[in-house]
């Protein structure tokens, strides 16, 4: 059985997302506004079927998927780069492979007490997100 993270989940805490945002060569106006979002994590969850939406007053992103299914994904309004992305359960924590012009791009969603959290990774680089929180280690 696995973990159940559907909800609406803001952002509390942000760490090195600017590092993070560096790695996929966000330009540094673009770094500093989106810096200093609170942005919003939508998560519907219906079995293997997920969809995704990060939501902020900048822009928003969406993302669809299986789990285990790999699907082309288009990181639009962000570094619009194509991946070739695919997410699977790893014991509890909900793990995206993103393949691409960057190494080690993905990431991992996972709960810990009533907090979501979420690492993103990029061009080797590393960030974390949680759930209310938006953490970022690079
Ligand atoms: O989420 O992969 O939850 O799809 C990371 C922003 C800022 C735009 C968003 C808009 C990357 C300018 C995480 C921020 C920075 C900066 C809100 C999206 C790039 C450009 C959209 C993500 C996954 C996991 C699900």
């Amino acid at each position: 059985m696995s973990v159940n993270i559907s909800g609406t989940w803001d952002m509390v805490i942000n760490v090195n997302f600017d590092a993070y945002m560096v790695s996929l060569g966000i330009d540094f106006a673009t770094r500093k506004v989106a810096g200093l979002l609170k942005t919003q994590k939508v998560i519907e969850q219906d079995g293997q079927f997920f969809t995704m939406t990060t939501v902020s007053a900048l822009r928003n992103y969406k993302s669809s998927f299986k789990i285990g299914e790999e699907f082309e994904e288009v990181t639009k309004g962000l570094d619009n780069r194509k991946c070739q992305s695919q997410v699977n359960w790893i014991g509890d924590k909900l793990v995206c492979v993103q393949k691409g012009e960057k190494r080690d791009r993905g990431w991992t969603h996972w709960l810990e007490g009533d907090e979501l959290y979420l690492v993103l990774r990029g061009g080797g680089d590393r960030g974390r997100w949680g759930g209310a929180h938006q953490l970022c280690i690079i």
